[in-house]
């Protein structure tokens, strides 16, 4: 058996954890024969509901889980972590902005930035999946200038599984034949989903992208999946957010044969997008760790919508720079 590592998981008594917490301590996100410490951070109100989480995770009997911390402490929750998922955050309130969710969310952040600076493994790896992901991303990174800005990404993985499987629905296949998608820029209803190099079992689909199916249905379905689900189920999506954490981790940590978008830190890309900014760029994953693709040709048809997505991850940003 290995020697087990440290995972963290924020917002652990909420309804995205609630779906990841439990796949995490079976192995499904960092192998069968890798133990874990879970370390389970939730704010301090929380703390009973996250017992009784704790209690139906010693109920499940998981020979891969070491021990089970659970703490609103953040000093004691990221000590020596080697793997976080950030999920905690608030959700938008009624008549709330979206630069008010920013401030108050960022809020988090910071803080949990500070203490993974200070007392986690160096080589942690770290995904944020809190909204807006992206820019909370980009605050906690600059919080921690001990860590490698590389080891901080921003959950893309959902929008991405998304595309993947409509475009699969569209050529009555199977998700395994559709390969090397992407999903550009901001977790938001501004993201870009390119099919430009994307493969159904084995062929190039580019021609797709002068289809008005690709403008018209594909590109605003998934900007706008996330609130086809709260339209639907009254919630957001829970368990297939926790499904694309746990993959994100998963391969990032373990490899994978096919493209993945990653949120990721911009600096010196070669697609002339603004520099610090956490951006999703195509991204391939070997022996823990992931490289940006650099030399995909975009589509002309997608230069005007990257320019949005890129702008409006830039005024996320300037509306923060009080928590950089
Ligand atoms: P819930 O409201 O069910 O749970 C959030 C949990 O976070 C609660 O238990 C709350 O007490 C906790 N929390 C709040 N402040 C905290 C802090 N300072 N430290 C630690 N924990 C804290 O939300 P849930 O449905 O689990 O969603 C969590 C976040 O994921 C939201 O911000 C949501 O918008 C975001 N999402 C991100 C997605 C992505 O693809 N990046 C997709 C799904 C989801 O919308």
């Amino acid at each position: 058996m290995k020697k087990p590592v440290n995972v963290v998981i924020t917002g652990a008594a909420g309804n995205i954890a609630y779906s990841a917490i439990f796949r995490v301590a079976s192995g499904q996100m960092l192998g069968n024969d890798q133990p874990v410490n879970l370390k389970l951070i939730d704010i301090e109100p929380a703390m009973n509901a996250l017992k009784g989480v704790m209690y139906e995770l010693e109920d499940c009997a998981f020979p891969l889980l070491n021990s089970i911390t659970t703490t609103y402490d953040l000093n004691q929750g990221f000590e020596e972590c080697d793997y976080a998922l950030l999920i905690g955050a608030k959700p938008r309130m009624k008549g709330m902005e979206r630069k008010d969710l920013l401030k108050d969310n960022g809020k988090i952040f910071k803080p949990q930035g500070q203490a993974i600076n200070n007392v986690a493994n160096k080589n942690v790896k770290i995904l944020v999946v809190g909204n807006p992901a992206n820019t909370n991303a980009l605050i906690a990174m600059h919080n921690a200038p001990s860590i490698d800005p590389k080891q901080f990404t921003s959950m893309m993985r959902l929008d991405h599984d998304r595309s993947i499987a409509q475009i699969a629905n569209k050529y009555e296949t199977n998700i395994n034949e559709v390969k090397k998608v992407i999903v550009w820029g901001n977790h938001s209803n501004t993201q870009v989903p390119d099919l430009s190099y994307t493969e159904v079992s084995g062929k190039n689909i580019k021609e797709i992208i002068n289809d008005p199916w690709y403008t018209n249905d594909f590109i605003p379905r998934i900007q706008n999946r996330g609130a086809e689900i709260i339209e639907a189920r009254g919630l957001s999506s829970a368990a297939s957010a926790a499904n694309a954490a746990i993959t994100h981790m998963r391969d990032w940590a373990q490899g994978s044969n096919d493209w993945l978008s990653i949120g990721q830190i911009s600096n010196g890309n070669s697609y002339g997008i603004s520099e610090n900014l956490m951006f999703s760029f195509p991204s391939l994953c070997s022996n823990g760790s992931y490289e940006r693709i650099a030399d995909v040709n975009m589509s002309d048809v997608l230069n005007d919508y990257i320019k949005i997505t890129e702008q409006e991850l830039i005024q996320e940003r300037d509306s923060v720079l009080d928590l950089l």
